[in-house]
């Protein structure tokens, strides 16, 4: 507990986060909203500061909306945005999840309310040499800020890193603008100081919408694939735009001056990576789009995908898994994309699960991570520094980067003794 000053200070903090943005969160409870544990995110490695943004074009359903992750300059004034941006996103976990809303929303508030993203919000970009350029899909039930280790990481190695948010209701939360209806208008009388794209709009919140009874689950979450594709190639769209210089018009009110980053793209040099159903996301959006130089699947859920599309794609693959979530029939679809020509590369991190890769895994204690199988045996940090150095070893290889992360080269091959080279899965012969 902290103390009545320390409660003080939280009470104004809060508030004043409140007044900066109305996009800020919670009310506080009558107990308070202290934090309840030191445990955090862990700070990116590389050379670079990490700044993070977000960006919505245009404000409907079928715009861009994504987080970007970016080499910044160290300001002293940089404030680390919060890890969940609103409540609403607790709501929509509650819901994926199959627990009660508001009971979940003051435990997830007490665990997870205080989390800070390891970047700082709307810092500076730093322009520097060009950077290659990652989009980044989340799981089932996930959004945009739940991956923050890994892209942060990316960012701070010098990539620029889009985490897109879904909106083909994978996501456990959402949103997106609609126009405001005239009789909205007219009731909205309140006088305006600045007149702003968010004046005249609505926020319409999208969540997670399960399978439905007797629907096919197949032909969900390939639609839902087809789409996410699509959002990681409209994402890719738009910073092309921006590194063009062609003026964007970002819906949400931000500070960051998107024309810094005119020309700051290796657009030559562009990858997708992905966790689970982002992981299926990868090899569409690679299958689709051949601006992606190559992939990286993170436990990789290979079923959303159509069985036609494994011979089309010509990219290199990096499948990186985890020892429990992985099964033979998975694998096996995994293994449909090797070939003699194209480089497909497969480890497994002993020790860790499914969650070992969203931020989830570093904020809870041992006991409570297991018992929630959102942490393994390997120490999380562990797990994610070597999926991330991997990760960059791969992408330097394929992107053909001037840097030194062929120093990781051999985790590539799986030498390491945290790491199996290939799958820890027995495959039968009949899901061969
Ligand atoms: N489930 N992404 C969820 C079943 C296992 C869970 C998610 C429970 C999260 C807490 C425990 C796993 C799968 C499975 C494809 C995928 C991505 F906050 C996050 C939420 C979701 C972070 C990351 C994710 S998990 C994921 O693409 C796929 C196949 N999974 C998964 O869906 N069931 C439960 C009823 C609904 C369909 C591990 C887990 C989880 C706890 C929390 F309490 F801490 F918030 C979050």
């Amino acid at each position: 507990m902290l103390s009545h000053g320390g409660f003080v200070r939280l009470l104004v903090k809060r508030t004043n986060e409140w007044a900066r943005t109305d996009q800020r969160r919670y009310t506080l409870f009558a107990m308070g909203n202290t934090c309840s544990n030191h445990l955090g995110i862990p700070p990116a490695k590389g050379p670079h500061a990490v700044g993070c943004t977000d960006f919505m074009m245009d404000h409907t359903v079928k715009g861009s909306f994504f987080r970007l992750y970016y080499p910044c300059l160290e300001t002293e004034k940089a404030e680390k945005p919060d890890w969940v941006p609103c409540r609403e996103y607790f709501n929509g976990l509650a819901d994926f999840m199959k627990i009660n809303r508001s009971l979940s929303e003051r435990i997830f508030n007490y665990l997870f309310g205080c989390s800070k993203i390891p970047a700082s919000m709307d810092a500076p970009f730093k322009s520097n040499e060009k950077c290659p350029v990652i989009i980044f899909s989340h799981g089932l039930g996930a959004f945009r800020t739940l991956y923050s280790a890994i892209c942060a990481e990316l960012a701070s190695q010098g990539f620029i890193v889009a985490s897109v948010e879904h909106r083909d209701q994978s996501a456990s939360a959402t949103y997106y603008f609609r126009e405001k209806t005239e009789s909205e208008k007219a009731k909205d009388k309140k006088p305006k100081t600045s007149a702003s794209a968010e004046d005249n709009l609505v926020k319409e919140w999208m969540y997670y919408r399960a399978l439905r009874h007797g629907e096919s689950e197949f032909a969900l979450r390939n639609k839902q694939v087809k789409q996410r594709a699509d959002e990681c190639i409209l994402a890719l769209d738009k910073l092309i735009e921006i590194n063009s210089g062609i003026p964007v018009q970002n819906v949400l009110q931000t500070p960051f001056d998107w024309t810094t980053l005119e020309n700051s793209m290796d657009l030559c040099r562009i990858a997708a990576v992905g966790h689970s159903f982002g992981g299926a996301t990868v090899i569409e959006a690679l299958c689709k789009e051949v601006k992606f130089k190559c992939g990286v699947a993170l436990d990789a859920w290979m079923f959303p995908l159509d069985d036609e599309i494994f011979p089309r794609v010509k990219q290199p693959i990096f499948f990186i898994n985890s020892e429990k979530f992985q099964w033979a029939g998975n694998i096996s679809r995994m293994k449909k994309l090797e070939s003699a020509v194209i480089q497909r590369k497969m480890i497994t991190i002993r020790g860790t699960v499914h969650q070992s890769f969203p931020d989830f895994t570093f904020l809870t204690g041992n006991w409570i991570g297991k018992l929630m199988k959102l942490k393994g045996e390997i120490d999380p940090e562990i797990a994610i520094d070597l999926s991330n150095k991997a990760t960059l070893a791969f992408l330097q290889r394929h992107l053909g980067l001037d840097k030194n992360f062929d120093q990781w080269d051999p985790l590539i091959d799986g030498q390491d003794d945290n790491l199996i080279q290939g799958t820890n899965v027995t495959m039968l012969q009949s899901a061969i």
